[in-house]
């Protein structure tokens, strides 16, 4: 079973780089946050490459520790791409992932291309942080405080806030588990989908003001490139 097989590779894997899709959101920034705690308590040299995300996510534990490319000098002997449907989407750094001795895959799209060697899709999953959750345990990780945030973050970025069609009774069984450990799951709302930092608002108003109506007003339309992003100084960029 593929669950078993990534369990037995990563337990053999002694250097480990974690990927996840460009343009990353809550999602995938939470479940590689994750799944890099898990494998740093089972003692593995673990690179976690995320070159720029959303400051809004600042706050979760061990993003200090998010590298901006991994290393050119090892082949590393295991590459796990989270919340991402193909390759392409690993954008510019997908060499690392490429020349990596084994290759798994974690994701919770139904259109996801099965590129890796250990594909593990649950697309009925509104996340992918929500899978981990069976991966890990399946693991013998124990979800802590830090973990369980970093998972909580990506279920309430993918479902808007417990809003969305897909989340299932674990995904509250789940986050009542993580309030009995001290998870804040409030406060882990109220930064992720509450908090409108500067940058975030100035964006919001480039794309109010840009907006345009087509048929009758049922099509609204509008756009921010990645100039005004980086005018609005919204990413936080590893050095
Ligand atoms: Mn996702």
């Amino acid at each position: 079973m593929t669950l078993d097989n990534i369990k037995e590779e990563i337990e053999k894997a002694k250097t480990v780089i974690i990927l996840t899709h460009e343009s990353p959101d809550g999602d995938a920034i939470g479940s590689s946050l994750a799944m890099y705690q898990a494998l740093k308590q089972m003692g593995k040299e673990v690179d976690i490459v995320i070159p720029e995300h959303p400051k809004t996510f600042d706050f979760l534990p061990c993003a200090n520790e998010i590298k901006k490319a991994g290393r050119d000098d090892i082949e590393y002997d295991l590459g796990i791409a989270l919340d991402c449907t193909d390759t392409t989407r690993l954008e510019g750094f997908n060499p690392w992932y490429d020349t990596a001795k084994v290759k798994i895959s974690i994701d919770h799209h139904g259109t996801n291309a099965m590129f890796a060697d250990y594909n593990y899709v649950d697309p009925v999953a509104p996340a992918c942080a929500q899978i981990l959750i069976v991966v890990l345990t399946s693991m013998g990780i124990k979800i802590d405080k830090d973990i369980g945030t970093c998972i909580l973050t990506g279920i309430i970025t993918d479902t808007g806030g417990f809003k969305y069609d897909g989340i299932t009774t674990e995904t509250f069984e789940f986050t009542a588990s993580l309030m009995r450990i001290g998870v804040n799951v409030s406060e882990v709302y109220k930064k992720v989908l509450q908090v409108k930092t500067r940058a975030n608002f100035e964006l919001t108003k480039l794309a109010v003001n840009r907006m345009e109506f087509f048929e009758d007003g049922k099509i609204a339309f509008t756009y921010i490139t990645k100039k005004d992003e980086e005018n609005a100084n919204a990413q936080t960029r590893r050095p």
